[in-house]
């Protein structure tokens, strides 16, 4: 991978609702009226008027993504996603890149330049780490090479033992 690509990739441990990017990606349902997990979370720091903004979308295929205002966070924007309930077929592979490639893309249609995304699927849905990681560097480093006004990616993992994987894998390109 190209040093220019790596240099806009960072990896963080900690609260995704917390950071100061112009769009977090939350791991939502098809429904988007929120749930557990970082989901929760977000729409606990973000406020009610989250959910009555959700709930006007009308929910969300997995794989795809929708855009609403960030409210009382840092982040102008969240982007919500639905990754897919991990069942070791080769289509949630698929899916789960789909996730990162769309939201994205509605980043870039939305002018985001810093965006940060938690390990979609990897909780409730059940996502090996290992095998999320690869996906979300891949498709996040691709697309970065195409996308030349997101300026940073943020990847940002709750567990110690999460971020040792993604770290692990990135800093294995620049070795
Ligand atoms: N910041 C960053 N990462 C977090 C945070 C946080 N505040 N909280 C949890 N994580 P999950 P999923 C990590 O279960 O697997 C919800 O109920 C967590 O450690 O949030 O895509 C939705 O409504 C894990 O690594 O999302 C859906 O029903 C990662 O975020 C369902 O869960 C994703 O875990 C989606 O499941």
């Amino acid at each position: 991978m190209k040093k220019e690509i790596l240099n806009r990739m960072k990896v963080v441990q900690g609260d995704i609702t917390q950071l100061d990017v112009d769009a977090i990606v939350n791991a939502a349902n098809k429904t988007l009226l929120g749930g557990g997990g970082v989901d929760g979370a977000v729409h606990r720091a973000a406020g009610p008027q989250l959910l009555e903004e959700c709930k006007t979308i009308g929910g969300c295929p997995t794989g795809e993504a929708r855009i609403t205002k960030g409210y009382n966070l840092k982040a102008r924007h969240v982007i919500h996603t639905v990754g897919p309930v991990y069942k070791g077929d080769p289509a949630d592979a698929e899916k789960l890149a789909a996730c990162y490639r769309n939201s994205m893309e509605l980043a870039v249609e939305n002018g985001v330049r810093a965006i940060a995304f938690p390990a979609i699927s990897c909780g409730v849905y059940g996502y090996p780490i290992k095998d999320a990681c690869k996906i979300a560097v891949d498709t996040v480093s691709e697309r970065l090479s195409r996308t030349p006004s997101i300026e940073k990616v943020v990847f940002a993992l709750f567990s110690k033992g999460d971020y040792d994987v993604y770290t692990g894998y990135i800093n294995a390109f620049s070795d």
